[in-house]
């Protein structure tokens, strides 16, 4: 993470409808996605705050993960509405590239972000940066987001795609289960030393599966972790000029 950071700068008048973790399978009905349409209106944002895929791969001949035409459909008609639509990836979907793009209209960010309306500012993360202590996985992490290596990834047949993104899939179950058991305990002080260096006190992320805030008392910084989002409810916060909501839910 460097100390200079994409900055989104909504319409003043815009909300900004923030959620994470939906975790589709393909196939799975993504029906849920159609009360952000009920609720947003033209000039809004929609931003997805990663994983809103169980695992999402795509490559350089333009095919994809299969199962996600509804899921495209509703994002569409939520662009179409005049919605901005984006998503910064997380650790299932972070080969989200063009194809994604094309096929679903969404923004896709691959690196964390400033979001400022009005006073305030917010770092939006994906949330995996909150588990510093998970060694292994922050080595991983750092390898295959490393451009080289997703140029490599997205060379490769999405049979063979499927197949690594399985077996990563596998070893960040059995993290997440770790979680449970205290194994690595979230914490906000890495993020913090960005989050001064950006002057920026707040932060929101998903990842974790359970709404919690962080913080950290030494530098007066803490992070909002949303809950899981899935087939049947949003778990989501309103960000506008009027700051940050509370937490609300959206169910079919
Ligand atoms: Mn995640």
């Amino acid at each position: 993470m460097t100390s200079t950071m994409p900055i989104m700068t909504p319409a003043p008048e815009a909300r900004v409808f923030i959620s994470a973790d939906y975790h589709f399978l393909p196939g799975e009905s993504s029906k849920i996605l159609t009360k952000l349409s009920d609720v947003t209106r033209p000039g809004d944002c929609v931003l997805f705050l990663g994983d809103l895929f169980e695992v999402w791969y795509e490559n350089y001949c333009g095919s994809c993960a299969e199962g996600y035409e509804e899921l495209f459909a509703y994002l569409k008609a939520l662009s179409g509405k005049g919605v901005a639509v984006h998503l910064l990836v997380g650790n299932r979907d972070f080969l989200a590239g063009p194809v994604l793009h094309k096929k679903s209209a969404m923004e896709i960010h691959s690196e964390s972000f400033v979001i400022k309306m009005g006073d305030e500012s917010i770092l939006c993360l994906h949330g995996d940066e909150l588990l510093p202590d998970d060694v292994s996985y922050q080595r991983y992490k750092n390898k295959v987001r490393h451009p080289m290596v997703k140029r490599m990834l997205r060379l490769l047949p999405n049979a063979l795609q499927a197949r690594l993104a399985g077996d990563a899939r596998a070893r960040s179950k059995q993290k997440l289960s770790g979680i449970s058991e205290n194994t690595f305990k979230p914490r906000l002080s890495e993020v913090s030393e960005l989050m001064l260096r950006l002057k920026v006190s707040r932060a929101i992320a998903g990842h974790l599966h359970h709404e919690c805030i962080l913080e950290d008392d030494k530098n007066n910084t803490s992070c909002f972790v949303l809950p899981q989002s899935g087939a049947q409810v949003i778990n989501y916060r309103i960000f506008s000029s009027e700051g940050l909501s509370d937490l609300d839910k959206l169910s079919l």
